[in-house]
């Protein structure tokens, strides 16, 4: 549905932020539910204050119907209420502690935005964050109100015989007509975008679990029936989350009942709900048919992120939607610190630990090159902590998520593991119960550091990535190397000038034999002494510079080691030089960081070669170099798949000066089947080494020798090799689990063959029931290369949207049909005859009508416009033109359109 009040909201500023007027003692709702028609009871025990007595009182409100108002019992005049399109106001006449009961009629059925309550199949369910439950009542909507609630819910025991709300169960029974009630009662405070329902016919798997101070606790994990199987892995991640928090962090499980519902239809993949967190399915359910090795991690991922919320996020929440990333950033950086450990647990024997163990690390330096870095260059930049918005909703970004994350690892390595901790500690103490701010965060870390952490708060202020350039001067005399830093970051919307701000640059020196050495930082000391040969550097300074002493002629330094700083670094790296690093760098990140850098200089050669009709070609010292990779017993499989994989074509396009979106996929296409062709026989040989022991296990060993071994696949067909095929059939029909299932079917769908179609068909039909991988079904076509001879992947997509297992109504299917062809298949999308964007539009003005979040994230394929060569650019600001012109956008969408040609 489009909000009315689109054009005329005005952007909310950080500043203007003040404390609320009221308190909320107690809240009790009753919701007689009901999918056409909803009534809701809100009584709510406010307190005023005393500076706000002559004020009305303003309660957030959207498409609601309100039946009736009463305080103390008393019904209000109606002239005492003035509804308003985005509230309601209400004379209080001057009294400052009351009972506000408000009843509201709401339309689940008619909710296809998903936000506030709603029905996802024959299932009511709500979705508050972060600005939903003013869809279910009028209410201070704000995350700095929090009140202890009573929930009652009432509803027909047939169709819904779940009844569940966020805290404990304080009741249930029978009611007159087949209905029936329940009533939950949540003893810890909260804001209201952590309320949570659900109504239906669900079934759980629950087991106990007793916390370290020994209460047990009941752990409850929903979902339809069939699925139920489904929740093994889930409920497992569910309890190693739950000790390592209590280990790792020393924060206990603070509630007698934690749930976790599966639902089909939502806009995220989760929501921390206090109590009771709700997953898309595809971050719940996991089994070896459904779920790919990658989706087994994420769920844990996605498991462990959920519950760490309940102290960063529920426990201590925030001040204010700006401080997203106080919640988000550190949640996901517990999230990353979790699986760190979960994996270095897989991988304690020393043969390929090290490198084994890195890969989440590198995983998720790549994802912020790709995604943050990408968003950072481009009209839509925005600080961690954004200044001002206009659709919240926007907001929930890579740079307030990802880039946050890496905001925290960066106070927890300046400040060291105990001093974060106890910064941690003495942040939770202060603030538990209570609403807070990045500030808060920083001054605790400061505080228990003893860090002066003023320039760090650029990090929160400031859009952009910062560039690191990095020179170095050689004295063979005295064998000292100086190091000249300087920090500079390009203007961003609304930010022409960048202050320097603290970046921990961690480094190494090599040498030229490729053997760590130790850092002397000071010109007379003594060698014999174990002197580290890795150290944070603290950089502050716009230009500062660092001195080594006792440095043999021809060492390398090993820069930014894993990933110290969300920053570039501009170093001048020969061939010579990155190959050191890529055969010996102790840090694994940057050991496939050298390789990165080499795979994309001759990426970007190619490139530059298609682009003038020369014809590419890559040389034998890279090939040479990636088949001592790929050989290397003594590194992980997983850590060998990594290296190997060329960046994807969106980094690729971050390297050039002008996009050309065809050259770059040609360049890519060519690199892979030259590498493909010259290490065919080693291709070969790693194939059959990592084919399974056994039957398929979801653990993290098994599923890096499958990568591996899929990508040994996906190169010699790339290279041409003509049995290799039958390979693919082979595995297609053979495999034990969807992960080989549906790399061979990803593979065969990218080559020429010709029983692709067939094989295509052959899975919706084996798998038409299960909606989990008829999306996967869609992504892969979605996102498929084309041969010579093939209509375009559009007009599949197209074929697609008519399919029967597809709804737009279906965030998931959306993502994996809809966006997947615009975000993730930059050839396809960006043909030269402007069908791409063509279907854009079309498609986020047809979403916008459905689920504004969801079209406001399609919305976001055009960002970088600007980046592209001419006839392309032109053609999509045209697009966002012709966008911008339609009266009833939603807020979320024309945010996005109007910041994206603003910008
Ligand atoms: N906090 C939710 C995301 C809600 C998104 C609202 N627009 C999931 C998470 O980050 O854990
Ligand atoms: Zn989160």
């Amino acid at each position: 549905m489009t909000d009315p009040v689109a054009l005329a909201r005005p952007a909310v500023q950080r500043t203007s932020y003040r404390p609320p007027d009221l308190a909320l003692d107690q809240v009790e709702l009753i919701f007689d539910l009901d999918p056409d028609a909803t009534v809701v009871e809100a009584s709510l025990s406010v307190r005023r204050a005393p500076e706000s007595l002559a004020q009305p009182l303003w309660l957030h409100g959207e498409q609601l119907e309100l039946l009736s108002v009463q305080i103390d019992g008393r019904p209000l005049d109606r002239a005492a209420c003035l509804v308003e399109a985005d509230g309601l106001r209400i004379d209080t006449a001057g009294a400052s502690t009351f009972r506000l009961t408000l009843r509201t009629r709401i339309h689940p059925r008619a909710n296809s935005e998903l936000l506030g309550l709603y029905c996802s199949e024959s299932m009511l369910l709500t979705q508050c964050e972060a600005e939903g439950f003013r869809r279910i009542t009028y209410f201070p909507d704000r995350p700095d109100v929090l009140a202890r609630y009573e929930v009652l819910l009432r509803a027909d025991r047939s169709r819904f015989p779940v009844l569940l709300s966020n805290g404990n169960l304080a009741g249930e029974g029978a009611l007159a007509d087949g209905r029936h009630f329940a009533r939950w009662v949540d003893p810890h405070p909260k804001p209201s975008y952590l309320f949570a329902l659900v109504a239906g016919t669900l079934q759980c798997r629950e087991q106990r679990y007793t916390t370290r101070s020994g209460r047990s606790v009941l752990l409850q994990l929903w979902a339809a029936a069939a699925d139920l199987p489904r929740l093994e892995h889930a409920a497992q991640s569910l309890e190693r989350a739950i000790a390592w928090d209590e280990t790792r962090f020393g924060l206990e499980l603070d509630l007698d009942r934690y749930m976790v519902v599966a639902a089909r239809d939502f806009n995220f993949g989760a929501m921390e709900n206090k109590g009771l967190n709700l997953f898309s399915t595809r971050y719940v359910l996991a089994d070896a048919q459904i779920a790919t090795d990658e989706d087994f991690a994420e769920v844990e991922a996605t498991i462990a992120h959920e519950y760490f919320h309940n102290w960063t996020g529920n426990r201590v929440t925030c001040r204010d939607w700006f401080q997203l990333c106080l919640k988000e950033g550190l949640t996901v950086y517990r999230e990353q610190e979790f699986v760190h450990d979960m994996l270095a647990r897989s991988f304690e024997q020393p043969a390929g630990a090290l490198s084994a163990r890195s890969v989440p690390r590198i995983e998720a330096i790549r994802k912020l090159r790709t995604d943050q870095f990408a968003e950072d260059a481009g009209p839509l930049a925005h600080p961690v902590r954004p200044d001002s918005y206009r659709e919240i909703n926007n907001f929930y970004t890579a740079t307030v998520y990802e880039k946050g994350a890496e905001v925290v690892r960066m106070l927890a390595t300046l400040a060291g593991p105990q001093a974060f901790r106890r910064g941690f500690d003495l942040f939770i103490q202060r603030h538990d119960g209570k609403a807070a701010s990045c500030e808060d965060f920083v001054e605790a870390i400061a505080e228990a550091s003893g860090l002066k952490l003023d320039r760090f708060m650029h990090w929160y202020g400031q859009a952009g990535t910062p560039r690191v350039a990095i020179s170095p001067i050689y004295d063979a005399q005295t064998r000292c190397l100086e190091l000249g830093f300087v920090q500079s970051a390009a203007p961003s919307p609304g930010q022409p000038n960048k202050e320097a701000t603290l970046i921990p640059l961690e480094i190494g020196l090599l040498g030229p034999d490729g053997r760590a050495l130790p850092l002397y930082t000071d010109p007379s000391a003594d060698a014999s002494g174990a002197t580290p040969t890795t150290c944070v550097l603290a950089l502050s300074e716009p230009v500062q510079s660092m001195r080594f002493f006792q440095v043999p002629p021809g060492a390398v330094p090993s820069l930014l080691r894993n990933f110290s700083a969300p920053v570039r670094i501009e170093y001048p790296y020969d061939d010579g030089q990155l190959i050191l690093l890529a055969r010996h760098d102790a840090d694994p990140c940057n050991r496939w960081d050298a390789l990165q850098r080499l795979m994309l200089a001759r990426l970007g050669a190619a490139t530059d070669a298609i682009e003038t009709d020369s014809s590419p070609v890559l040389d034998d010292a890279t090939i040479a170099l990636l088949r001592e990779v790929l050989v290397d017993a003594e590194l992980a499989p997983a850590f060998r798949e990594l290296v190997l994989r060329l960046p994807a074509e969106s980094l690729l396009a971050d390297a050039r000066s002008v996009v050309v979106p065809e050259a770059i996929h040609l360049a890519r296409v060519f690199a892979q089947g030259q590498i493909g062709r010259r290490l065919r026989a080693d291709w070969q040989s790693t194939y059959r080494t990592m084919l399974p022991d056994g039957p398929y296990r979801a653990e993290p060993a098994q599923a890096g020798r499958r990568a591996l071994k899929n990508l040994a696949l996906e190169y010699l067909v790339a290279g041409g090799d003509q049995q290799a095929l039958a390979l693919v059939h082979r595995q297609l029909a053979d495999a034990d689990n969807l992960t080989d299932r549906y790399a061979a079917l990803r593979v065969l769908v990218n080559s020429a063959s010709p029983a692709k179609a067939e094989s295509l068909l052959k899975f919706a039909r084996d798998w038409q029931g299960e909606p989990l991988l008829m999306n996967k079904w869609f992504h892969l076509q979605a996102t498929s290369m084309r041969s010579a001879g093939e209509p375009p992947v559009l007009a599949r997509v197209r074929m697609l949207l008519r399919h029967a297992a597809y709804s737009e109504r279906d965030p998931q299917a959306v993502r994996a049909l809809v966006l997947g062809f615009c975000a993730d298949n930059p050839a396809e999308f960006h043909l030269n005859d402007g069908s791409g964007y063509a279907f854009w539009t079309e498609q986020v003005a047809r979403l916008d009508c459905v689920n504004p979040i969801l079209a406001a994230r399609l919305a976001r394929c055009l960002e970088s416009w600007r980046r592209f060569v001419p006839d392309r650019r032109d053609a999509m600001r045209l697009a966002l033109e012709q966008l911008a012109a339609r009266q009833n956008l939603s807020a979320d969408v024309r945010e996005v359109v109007q910041t994206s040609l603003d910008g």
